[in-house]
């Protein structure tokens, strides 16, 4: 069991909210940072939580001689069923950095170009379900289709694998495990310990096996006698290939198929959620839309079936700014953990090694360091000129550090790209005066949110 907060609170405020269920815990820990303040430990079933999202305390929990990644308690039920992957891995483990040493090349920026042919492709699939809709009049469920699009990206990319989303009605069984696996990982976290858990659990190692069946069978059919020899294009080809730099030695098999599952788990649900938060946002301030609008249509004009290039994703600055300004308002992955790696204070607090806080990210991103009015939508806080006027410290939706998200570029490739693509090709239209609902698992997205569309006309 990991150590939690400082012995010594001083005068941090300890809220227990075992008692207080909630359908989207994230929003009762978001209100309890406004009534008490950037730092307080959340008490549930006698677990505490130290929730910090002042800029001066991240700032803090960001220098890397003092703090590193912790595996928190969500993290530790993810590990369940990914282990040693690189998202879930104990920072000394030996197959974290020997993993990230493979896999860095293959998420530099300049990689994308390699990705970019399928990204287009899947985004395409998406626009064709998407025409369907526009001529016979139907809304769209964004998140529902963003997740369709972001798991066929990831799974030809990754590991030359078709989930063929967007012919199913329902998901594949694939992603059916997946997310319930996810699911039984979050609702663990509160569960009350006096009642039997035992089915639940079962229930949950089934479905962790099916998973490493599936992918089982696709690294054996990869590495099959006769089979094709990976071209080191996709992850799975690399991680079959690479050997590592310093010591000649490959990832084993076991370890291939944890961040195969790591990849689809951290690969999906997070750009989908982004996608579907930026659509949100556009739908709902028009002068932005039109800013976003005007930059695409300067670069692919009124192009019924633009080929976007992979030099035309940078290009798109406006776009860009949206899909950052939208990472600032709704993380998707709303918070991470960072332990102290030596006996060291935080804000004056005393933290002993091992002592660890939770980053409350979407807070973070309403410090005052973003002005008066944080709940407004505005990407022009993402011009360059104001990106350099504020601490990088403000900015975390991927986490920090050697450990920070190492799908960044990927992420936003893909995103840029739909989305520039999107508001080229429809006018969004908002048929149910849809509001917020945050649905939370291990990220978060808009619940219910459909959209109509219509055609753009030269006009719009
Ligand atoms: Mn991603 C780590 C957010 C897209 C693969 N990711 C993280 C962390 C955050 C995060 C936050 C750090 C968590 C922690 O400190 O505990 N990730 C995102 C967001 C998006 C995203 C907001 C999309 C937007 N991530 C992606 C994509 C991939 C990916 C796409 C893969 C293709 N992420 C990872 C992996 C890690 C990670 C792998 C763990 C890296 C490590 O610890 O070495």
């Amino acid at each position: 069991v990991l150590p939690s907060h400082p012995d010594d609170l001083g005068g941090v405020p300890v809220v227990d909210v075992s008692h207080t269920p909630a359908r989207t815990p994230l929003l009762r820990t978001m209100a309890l940072a406004r009534q008490h303040g950037p730092v307080f430990v959340q008490r549930q079933h006698g677990r505490d939580t130290l929730f910090v999202s002042s800029l001066d305390l991240v700032t803090e929990l960001s220098d890397e001689r003092r703090f590193g990644k912790a595996i928190g308690p969500a993290l530790e039920n993810v590990r369940e069923f990914t282990h040693d992957g690189l998202f879930t891995a104990y920072h000394d483990e030996p197959n974290w950095a020997k993993a990230h040493d493979i896999l860095m090349p293959a998420f530099a920026l300049g990689s994308m170009r390699t990705y970019h042919p399928v990204m287009l492709r899947v985004a395409r699939r998406l626009i064709g379900a998407w025409d369907r809709r526009c001529a016979d009049g139907t809304p769209v469920d964004v998140p529902d289709d963003m997740t369709r699009m972001t798991l066929d990206t990831i799974g030809l990319a990754g590991f030359g694998f078709d989930f063929g989303s967007f012919d199913r009605d329902e998901p594949h069984p694939f992603v059916g495990a997946l997310v319930r696996c996810l699911h039984w990982a979050m609702t663990k976290l509160s569960r009350d310990p006096e009642l039997d858990h035992t089915a639940t659990d079962a229930a949950f190692r089934a479905d962790a096996a099916y998973l490493a069946s599936v992918v089982d069978e696709v690294i054996a059919a990869r590495t099959a006698p006769g089979a094709p020899a990976p071209d080191g294009d996709d992850l799975l080809g690399l991680m079959l290939g690479a050997t590592h730099p310093s010591d000649g030695t490959t990832l084993d098999l076991a370890n291939i198929r944890d961040q195969v599952i790591t990849f689809l788990i951290a690969g999906h649900e997070t750009t989908s959620g982004t996608l579907s938060f930026a659509l949100y946002n556009l739908l709902k301030h028009p002068s932005a839309l039109q800013l976003v609008q005007r930059e695409v249509d300067e670069l692919w004009g009124d192009a019924s079936d633009p080929e976007p290039a992979f030099e035309d994703i940078g290009r798109l600055h406006h776009t860009r700014r949206a899909l950052n300004e939208t990472l600032r308002m709704f993380p998707p992955a709303p918070g991470f953990s960072r332990r102290a790696l030596v006996d060291t204070e935080l804000g004056g607090v005393p933290m002993r090694a091992g002592q660890w806080a939770t980053v409350l990210t979407p807070m973070l991103h309403r410090d005052p360091a973003w002005g008066d009015n944080p709940e407004l939508f505005d990407p022009s806080r993402f011009t360059p000129e104001a990106e350099a006027a504020r601490s990088p410290h403000a900015f975390k939706p991927f986490g920090t550090g050697e450990r920070a998200c190492i799908g960044r570029q990927f992420a936003l490739h893909e995103a840029t790209m739909m989305l520039a693509m999107l508001v080229h090709r429809y006018r969004l239209i908002d048929h149910a005066g849809y509001t917020m609902d945050l649905k939370q698992a291990l990220t978060i997205k808009p619940d219910g949110f459909t959209l109509g569309l219509a055609p753009r006309t030269p006009a719009d």
